[in-house]
């Protein structure tokens, strides 16, 4: 049985911890800025951090530029936490990550098999890479046992494994936050059998819904063999229970931010600036999963349909740069920015522009003020595992309409979202006509319900229940 200490003051009372936790995930949680260094912006990072700062604790994660300590205090001056680094050679880097976690499992997790670069030697990278990631884990513990392990994505699926066979006894556990897709799918891989067995080293496994946990446990009943008995594998004499553990954001930080006077005002600047009656907005990392492009396609058939709304609605769409690296988003980049000039080329008039676009990075600042001037939200990615976009817009928004992909973790949680097929286009340009013309009363009825499931779903809950989850 695990000891565990009772909670403090920013966790609920319910909430345990374990006496010494040990972080995994693919970066590490802080970053140099020409100030020194600060803890980086990230939902896992917010939610996980506050454990660590409370208790002390490790954080594994990549070392991706040379000079790099590969063991860091943090704060330097009265550290909270160490900072354990895997200091990866370039070729390690391109295998592990770029290869093996993006050009294989994140298109296949997504059912997007096109992107799909079965290459032997991104597989024999990620298993090296793993294996130094579960030996840093191994040198930072000692085997206690209050230890806990928390593994983060897919990264990380045979490093499980590794642990597991030095210390039988240590208590593992795994996050995945993309989707586990249909068993089908995931026996495409060539090394399926081996992934799951790494994965089948951890105690708990979560995922955000319980699609993913049962797309999981049949993977493991029928390409393993394995015994399954409810949420419970057994495999080669060890358990492992699978669970829906749903992310959430941090509500309390967000809704202040939110309901700054200052955000009211900047929120009204931008409306100004955009000069229409109607601001429809997207928010995401430009990515071929978030399906920016066919809601851009929707939005043009919205406008081919409603000769009325032109010069009257204007849809903001921002985009962070990712994996810029990699030849199949440099192509996404591509095709949007194609979309976007023949769109405003087809319909801009005199001071109207129907798509305004940004690729670059704004702050949560920004983001809140985006928020609360859209009179709707377009998210509609192709799959998503969950989509914190979601949140954060329902969090922020007074008013607005939330137009969500019935193919995202979010949409199982939100049913008082406007849900549509993301591949439907005509679908798609409909709903942005619905949402723009639903009555008020009906707006503020489903944004009571979303705002009561967000609250609850916050990410201090997520980590505090996963955590007492696999204290059991
Ligand atoms: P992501 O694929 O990154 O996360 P998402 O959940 O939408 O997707 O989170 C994106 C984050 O980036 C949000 O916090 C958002 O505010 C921020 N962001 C997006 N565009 C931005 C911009 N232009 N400027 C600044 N910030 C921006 C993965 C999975 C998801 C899962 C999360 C958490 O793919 O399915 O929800 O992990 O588990």
């Amino acid at each position: 049985m695990l000891a565990f200490t009772a909670s403090s003051d920013c966790f609920s009372p319910r909430a345990y911890r374990p006496l010494s936790l040990t972080v995994v995930a693919n970066r590490v949680p802080i970053r140099q800025t020409d100030d020194g260094w600060e803890t980086s912006v990230g939902g896992l990072t917010t939610a996980l951090l506050p454990v660590l700062e409370a208790q002390g604790g490790t954080w594994v994660g990549m070392g991706e530029e040379p000079d790099l300590p590969e063991r860091q205090e943090f704060p330097a001056d009265d550290p909270d936490f160490l900072v354990r680094r895997v200091p990866l050679s370039t070729e390690e880097l391109d295998g592990y990550y770029y290869g093996m976690a993006n050009q294989i499992l994140w298109p296949l997790s997504h059912y997007l098999i096109q992107h799909l670069e079965l290459k032997d030697e991104f597989i024999e990278t990620y298993r090296h890479v793993n294996e130094r990631f579960a030996d840093a884990v191994l040198e930072e513990t000692e085997g206690g046992e209050d230890e806990v392990i928390w593994i983060q994505d897919y990264h990380q699926m045979l490093s499980p494994g590794h642990i597991r066979e030095e210390r039988p006894d240590a208590t593992i556990g795994h996050f995945w936050h993309i989707p586990w897709p249909a068993m089908e799918v995931f026996r495409i891989l060539p090394w399926a059998r081996e992934l799951l067995r790494g994965m089948l080293g951890c105690d708990l496994i979560g995922f955000h819904v319980e699609e993913y946990v049962d797309n999981f446990i049949e993977s493991a009943e029928v390409l393993l063999g394995a015994e399954i008995d409810g949420n419970v594998i057994r495999y080669e004499g060890h358990e492992t229970r699978v669970e829906a553990h749903p992310i959430g954001i941090e509500v309390g930080r967000f809704k202040e931010m939110a309901h700054d006077p200052s955000v009211e005002q900047e929120a009204k600047k931008f409306r100004e600036r955009l000069g229409t009656d109607h601001v429809v907005i997207g928010i995401d990392r430009l990515d071929y999963t978030k399906g920016i492009r066919s809601r851009m396609l929707a939005f043009e058939e919205f406008l081919e349909e409603n000769p009325e709304y032109h010069g009257n609605v204007s849809f903001f769409q921002i985009a962070t740069p990712s994996r810029t690296e990699l030849e199949s988003y440099q192509q996404i980049r591509r095709e949007v920015d194609e979309v976007v000039g023949r769109i405003n080329g087809r319909f801009a008039r005199e001071s109207w522009v129907p798509v305004n676009y940004r690729y670059r990075t704004y702050t949560q600042y920004e983001l809140c003020t985006f928020y609360r001037a859209a009179d709707a939200a377009l998210i509609t990615p192709l799959r998503d595992g969950m989509n914190v976009v979601t949140q954060e817009f329902v969090t922020a928004t007074q008013d607005g309409v939330l137009i969500l992909s019935e193919l995202t973790g979010a949409a199982y949680l939100l049913p008082e979202a406007l849900q549509v097929n993301p591949y439907d286009q005509g679908g798609l340009a409909n709903a942005i006509k619905v949402a723009l013309e639903m009555p008020t009363d009906e707006k503020k009825e489903r944004l009571k319900g979303l705002k009561q499931t967000v609250e609850t779903l916050d990410v201090h809950n997520w980590a505090d229940k996963f955590l007492s989850a696999l204290a059991k």
